[in-house]
């Protein structure tokens, strides 16, 4: 069956597919919103005392300055609290939402990341793929779970359902010169994102969710945080990111997208596991030629991707 190298909810080939599995009624309702919109909610997945346990944690924990932790944290978000929770670890590793993603990807999902919020992110739209790509593409998605009920004060995620039929635009469509871009350039790419979500007209959604709701998003649909308008109301949730078995992991935002110098992300680590995520495509390991600088610099600034890109070369991983 062709797929078009994508994950079969987002191929070309996405009903011929559907027609040779054998899926019940609420799975086949599931895919084809998949399909159709790049989102899902899935109400009643999770049970009540993970998500309390998740939230409790968090508030006693991620943002109490008594509390050390090592990973990037400000008053209201939290990255990577799985290393110190054992229930934000379990959320984002719960086997019943595992299951679900490998029925949306026909692959394993790899848990890469967790961000804990206290408050609305308020964050201005944008598509996951301009952070988390992969090759083959779009073997990724986010999971964002509601640990409160969130209201139209609380600042809600909104998202635009059909965007993620959109290119996976990235600074190759922004800008007319080929360097490479950074962090310092990202305005550029949510005013263009912006633009973009105008021209096409799409409706906006917000997800406004009872506690324990879970909204499944692929990697390029256009998304972002709505402004808190009741101040100091929290939103405390839980959104974990996915990459799916047997692609390469890069950062469109920090590669060159027109020479196709790709900032690959070699030390993500599998949340589940605590494993090292083994990057290959379709199964097979690409052996590429680095260029003297690039090694170099991995050399020299980066300890672990050295040990990596020497395994690499000796044909050890
Ligand atoms: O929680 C939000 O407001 C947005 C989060 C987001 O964009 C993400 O985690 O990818
Ligand atoms: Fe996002």
């Amino acid at each position: 069956m062709p797929t078009a190298n994508l994950p079969w909810v987002e191929s070309p080939f996405f009903e011929e597919i559907l027609k040779s599995k054998k899926l019940t009624e609420e799975q086949h309702k599931y895919v084809t919103e998949y399909h159709n919109n790049g989102f899902v909610v899935v109400p009643g997945l999770l049970p009540e005392a993970l998500v309390d346990r998740t939230r409790k944690d968090a508030e006693e924990k991620a943002f109490n300055p008594d509390f050390p932790i090592s990973t990037q944290r400000d008053d209201r978000r939290i990255q990577d609290f799985w290393k110190v929770s054992e229930a934000c670890k379990e959320l984002a590793c719960y086997p019943p939402l595992l299951e679900f993603l490998q029925l949306f990807y026909d692959r394993k999902p790899i848990p890469f990341q967790t961000l804990n919020f206290r408050f609305g992110s308020q964050q201005r739209a944008h598509s996951d793929t301009i952070h988390f790509s992969s090759l083959p593409a779009r073997f990724m998605c986010g999971v964002w779970v509601a640990l409160e009920d969130i209201t139209e004060e609380n600042g809600p995620v909104f998202y635009y359902p059909g965007s993620h039929r959109l290119p996976e635009y990235d600074f190759s469509h922004i800008r007319s010169e080929a360097e490479t871009p950074s962090y310092s350039n990202y305005v550029e790419y949510e005013d263009f994102i912006e633009k973009i979500a105008a021209v096409n007209q799409f409706e906006k959604k917000r997800f406004l969710a009872k506690k324990g709701d879970l909204l499944i998003w692929s990697s390029n649909i256009i998304h972002g945080g709505t402004p808190v308008t009741r101040e100091g109301a929290t939103r405390w949730s839980q959104v974990t990111h996915y990459f799916f078995e047997d692609c390469y992991y890069y950062t469109p935002m920090l590669s060159n997208m027109v020479t196709r110098e790709l900032f690959l992300r070699w030390n993500l680590e599998n949340i589940e596991t605590g494993e090292k995520v083994v990057q290959n495509y379709n199964g097979r390991q690409l052996h590429y030629q680095t260029n003297d600088k690039k090694l170099f610099n991995l050399l020299f600034n980066k300890p672990r991707v050295f040990k990596h890109v020497f395994n690499m070369l000796r044909g050890k991983e």
